[in-house]
């Protein structure tokens, strides 16, 4: 059982106590919990394979520990197979409809006897759902709407969810008898910020006994289709994965085919037929003239490498970030494709909290952190005051955490500590700290946190207010947006990008998976704007330091280079870039 999977098993756990009204701390315990296993670095499975006592880990109790030892040696939880006899299926996606939650599936259940999302729809519609006490005419028309809205999806994974399922799934796939080359396409492979289903590619000397390893992977619940060169299954996590086994001749070709994206395929084609060629899974083929004027395959002339059948097209080998129809076989066919960020590129980290505030790890394992991660500076940015639940710092303990800051920067001498803050923009635009403070800080962060629902011609107005603050620097993860939970404020993005150009302030990448705010479309257009960018983790741990790769991910979709990303410049040069007035 790999994090993820783990997670999501305490999670479930944690969604049927909560329809049973159990104990708040109880349900608590179960998602703080799942929160540290989905994030955690090392699969538990191997510490709990060593014998290692997991209560040693933050957020694990003595229960906890025997649950997780349960599941990854018998890939069963009896607390949850019990839980799962006492609440009907349904009432769990019941409590995923925003607005709805465990009390009023509760409520549902047990007035209305509504156990699933039809019933749910039936009564809705039938009026019967406005009737029941603390419901109404409102909440029963945002059911209906989010009903209907659901239908159309299928569930998507976080792109760090899909790496950790991915990297499992590699490392029993490399043990596939005969297996030589591995990879996995799709939209993984170009890194995009949700993944539907997971697409492996491998050769093989024979196809059949590589199923059969495949098929017999823990981790598989269903084999949804068995085929001699394709394999659909669905994993316990709920992720799909289609494997494809080639011949190794065309596996370039099935590589750039099965990578996708669609659009970017689609256009490939095109360009192939206007030389003459056809382009499929199979290869690049020449094209010839038959008897009665129709065109047949002829000679294979590329498909064993993805770089031979770029060239078989007059193109260089475009990164699979790019591949989006957003302009780069264009830039290819020009010999501008830009030379794009990478993870070791970046010099420092800009957005991350400490003990101060709701960090999990003190300033000096932070600064610790960093420094083994090769970073020359980075901002420490604990929260303002008015965010009273994270333990926002106000100025007398702002100006004790600048006391510590100059303790520990006279131990590590080689890393740069930037004294910042994230501070909150109020409703009306202003800023959460007195500028007496603010001209003390080397960086100065500001984002929002609340009234998030403000309507675009407001919400526009309060950010545009904050980046004229001559003190800015940086706007941190501007639109609020979390994946699959919370909706992007509505901001006129193309206005907040034109004034932060005008004020000098640089838009945030924030690479915490479920953010990835700004987006990939957004930071492209910042680009094109001129707009500078940094990338940042907003770390809340010295392991969340390592989801710098995923604003990286972005920041290489949105056809970003060094040149774009302030953070890649060295301590000086970075200082003097981000000081806007001269
Ligand atoms: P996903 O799984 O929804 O996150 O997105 P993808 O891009 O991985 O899409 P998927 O798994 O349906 O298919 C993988 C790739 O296969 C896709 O990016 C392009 C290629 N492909 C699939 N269907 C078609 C098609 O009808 N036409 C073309 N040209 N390519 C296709
Ligand atoms: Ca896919
Ligand atoms: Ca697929
Ligand atoms: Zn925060």
């Amino acid at each position: 059982m790999e994090n993820v999977e783990l997670a999501a098993a305490l999670d479930e756990v944690a969604d049927l106590l909560e329809i049973q009204g159990a104990n708040p701390f109880r349900v608590r315990a179960y998602r703080n919990a799942a929160r540290f296993v989905r994030g955690y670095s090392t699969p538990l499975r191997k510490l709990v394979a060593e014998g290692r006592d997991l209560t040693e880990l933050p957020t694990i109790g003595a229960d906890m520990a025997k649950y997780l030892a349960e599941l990854c040696q018998t890939g069963k939880l009896a607390v949850l197979e019990q839980l799962r006899s006492q609440v009907p299926p349904g009432l769990v996606e019941i409590t995923q409809l925003p607005g709805v939650g465990p009390k009023r599936a509760q409520a549902l259940w047990k007035e209305l006897q509504i156990t699933d999302l039809e019933q749910l729809r039936q009564a809705a519609l039938a009026g019967r759902v406005a009737a029941l006490r603390g419901f109404g005419d409102k909440t029963q028309q945002k059911i209906l709407q989010a009903i209907e809205r659901r239908a159309g999806q299928q569930k998507r994974f976080l792109l760090a969810d899909a790496d950790q399922i991915a990297a499992a799934l590699r490392e029993h796939m490399a043990q596939a008898p005969g297996v030589d080359r591995l990879e996995m396409a799709g939209s993984w492979r170009r890194r995009k910020e949700t993944v539907g289903d997971l697409d492996l590619l491998v050769t093989a000397a024979e196809p059949g006994p590589v199923m059969d390893h495949f098929t017999r992977w823990p981790s598989v619940a269903e084999v949804v289709q068995k085929g001699t060169t394709r394999t659909t299954v669905r994993l316990r996590s709920g992720m799909q994965v289609d494997l494809r086994v080639v011949e190794p001749a065309a596996f370039g070709a099935a590589l750039c085919y099965f990578t996708g994206s669609k659009e970017h395929n689609i256009r490939m084609r095109q360009r192939a037929l206007e030389r003459g060629l056809r382009i499929s899974e199979y290869g690049v083929f020449e094209l010839l003239e038959g008897e009665g004027g129709e065109r047949r395959e002829g000679r294979r002339v590329a498909g064993a490498t993805e770089q031979e059948v770029y060239a078989a097209v007059g193109l260089p080998w475009i990164p699979p970030e790019l591949r989006e129809d957003r302009g780069e076989l264009e830039a290819a066919e020009r010999g501008e494709l830009p030379a794009l960020v990478e993870l070791g590129d970046i010099r420092g980290d800009l957005q991350m909290h400490t003990r101060w505030s709701d960090g999990k790890n003190t300033l000096a394992e932070m600064v610790a952190a960093c420094l083994a991660r090769g970073y020359a500076y980075m901002a420490v940015t604990d929260h303002s005051p008015s965010l009273a639940m994270t333990g926002g710092l106000d100025p007398a303990k702002l100006r004790r955490q600048w006391q510590e800051i100059e303790r520990v920067a006279a131990d590590y001498p080689k890393i740069r500590i930037l004294k910042s803050m994230e501070i909150d923009i109020r409703r009306d635009g202003s800023l959460d700290l007195a500028d007496e403070l603010l001209e003390q800080l080397d960086v100065v962060l500001v984002s929002i946190h609340s009234y998030l629902e403000l309507g675009m011609a407001e919400q526009t107005r309060r950010v545009l207010k904050a980046l004229e603050h001559p003190r800015v620097h940086i706007l941190a993860h501007p639109t609020g947006r979390r994946l699959g939970q919370r909706e992007p404020m509505q901001l006129d993005m193309d206005e907040v990008l034109h004034c932060a150009r005008e004020h000098g302030v640089a838009v945030e990448a924030n690479a915490q998976p479920e953010r990835l705010d700004l987006n990939d479309v957004h930071l492209f257009r910042a680009r094109e704007l001129g707009v500078k960018v940094v990338i940042s983790t907003d770390a809340h741990s010295t392991a969340d330091l390592d989801l710098m790769r995923y604003g990286v991910a972005q920041a290489r979709r949105a056809w970003l280079t060094p040149k774009h990303v302030l953070n890649t410049l060295p301590p000086g040069r970075f200082l003097q870039a981000l000081r806007r007035r001269r």
